[in-house]
């Protein structure tokens, strides 16, 4: 089965079982069809959000197939680089001796210090206690033996499954790089597919470090050269076309810096518009673009030494412009570049704003921009994405997007009837579907 009659089986699935479920209970008389009391919308509100199965449009998760690349357990957990970046304020250790501790050394640490020796009050370290709550498991002890031991007995797809059901996702978008080697490797043996996990083509590589990767084209049998001119951009497009046969993407992907400009004479200017863009259109997929970060301000932090910087977004007014065959979903990482991201949206249909990503996903934020985006576009985006990195994440990562949703729609519905028009059940249900599936599924369907 293709991945473009997987999805579509699963949307079907999706848009049917919702749509036959508010049917048969509507003729059954539940009252879905009911004007709903005000009293009754937030229990309303509460009880579809946790009843809607969602897909996770972003996600840093790996199928099985896939092997060592996907990350899950307590010590992958507690050494998650948003978790290393509060280390060091709460921890004298220089970054240097921090990266000469093996991995268990690293969490006893990470954990003593911001777990045992300081109250997890920040998202990321309450992330960690929802988790371990969620597993009962002690969420105060003094050390990880208790967490190892269960993790240990785990076995991956049963245990897969469970966190699934725990985070209430039914499937998750994976970030797949076809030139980190290992990955790339793992595609070349022929990796399963996995229902439960989309595959993206990232682009970083090839588009924000070409110097350091033209080569591995290059010996690939791609006639490349270190300034992407002559053949490279129709060369990089048939690197894409054999990687989407191997992979099946739902959309290519790549992050951008703050300074990302478009059109322009460079590496990254000539291959989106000569290589990417065109795949896309030929493949009939989105380019996911996520804009807005500030690499390695401090590198000594890796992964964690990335910062924040607002974006000129007259770029996605460029694009989608110059590209209406091109579908484009869109985060931006900076708070202020929020509102004008909503604005161009109500421009082009052609631009999905998604998530509330990194350093926008914490409560007092995720609630801010989803009112804006609510009262600007209604239900035309997709709210949220865990960009999870260790599977276990997802849990705590949709409990909170689900708990900060809850009063926001539930307000959103109260107006509403305030200003005239009840709602029912199933429409909140069809409205909760469509932030949390549909939006997806319609707007990467080929
Ligand atoms: O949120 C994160 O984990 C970041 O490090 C990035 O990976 C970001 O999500 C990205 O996909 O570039
Ligand atoms: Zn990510």
């Amino acid at each position: 089965m293709t991945w473009a009659s997987d999805l579509s089986t699963v949307k079907l699935m999706a848009t049917n079982s919702a749509t036959q479920e508010i049917a048969s209970k509507s003729a059954s008389g539940d009252g879905s069809a009911a004007a709903l009391a005000p009293r009754d919308l937030g229990t309303v509100v509460e009880e579809e959000l946790a009843a809607t199965p969602f897909i996770d449009v972003h996600t840093h998760l790996f199928m099985p197939s896939l092997g060592k690349l996907g990350l899950w357990g307590i010590d992958e957990l507690i050494t998650y680089h948003y978790l290393e970046a509060e280390l060091f304020r709460s921890n004298p250790i220089s970054p240097e001796q921090y990266w000469t501790l093996s991995k268990r050394e690293q969490a006893d640490l990470v954990w003593r210090t911001l777990f045992v020796e300081n109250a997890p009050v920040s998202e990321a370290t309450r992330g960690v206690v929802a988790v371990l709550k969620a597993f009962g498991l002690p969420t105060d002890s003094d050390n990880l033996t208790e967490a190892r031991s269960f993790f240990a007995a785990q076995k991956l797809e049963a245990h897969i499954r469970s966190v699934f059901n725990l985070a209430g996702i039914s499937e998750v978008v994976m970030t797949n790089d076809p030139l980190d080697p290992d990955e790339a490797a793992a595609w070349q043996r022929g990796a399963e597919a996995d229902h439960q996990f989309h595959a993206v083509m990232r682009l970083d590589r090839i588009l924000n470090k070409w110097p350091d990767h033209w080569q591995i084209l290059a010996s690939q049998g791609y006639a490349v050269d270190a300034k992407a001119q002559g053949k490279s951009a129709a060369e990089v497009r048939r690197f894409l076309a054999d990687w989407h046969n191997r992979m099946r993407p739902v959309y290519m992907a790549v992050s951008l810096p703050d300074i990302f400009q478009f059109p322009e004479d460079s590496v990254r200017g000539r291959l989106l518009a000569d290589a990417v863009l065109p795949a896309c259109r030929d493949f009939g997929i989105p380019l996911s673009l996520m804009i807005g970060v500030r690499y390695l301000v401090n590198p000594t932090l890796r992964l964690a030494g990335d910062a924040v910087g607002r974006a000129d977004l007259g770029v996605l007014e460029r694009l989608c412009v110059r590209y209406p065959g091109n579908r484009f979903l869109t985060s931006v990482l900076s708070r202020e570049n929020q509102h004008e991201l909503c604005v161009y949206a109500r421009k082009f249909n052609n631009l999905m704003p998604f998530g509330c990503w990194w350093f926008l996903n914490n409560p007092s934020i995720v609630e801010e921009i989803t009112r804006e985006r609510l009262e600007l576009l209604g239900t035309s985006f997709i709210p949220q994405h865990s960009d999870a990195r260790v599977l276990e994440q997802v849990i705590y990562k949709w409990r909170n997007t689900r708990r900060t949703l809850v009063p926001i729609l539930t307000n959103t519905f109260r107006v509403l009837e305030e200003d005239g028009r009840p709602v029912t059940r199933a429409q909140i249900r069809a409205e909760i579907t469509r932030l949390f599936r549909s939006n997806f599924e319609r707007f990467c369907a080929r």
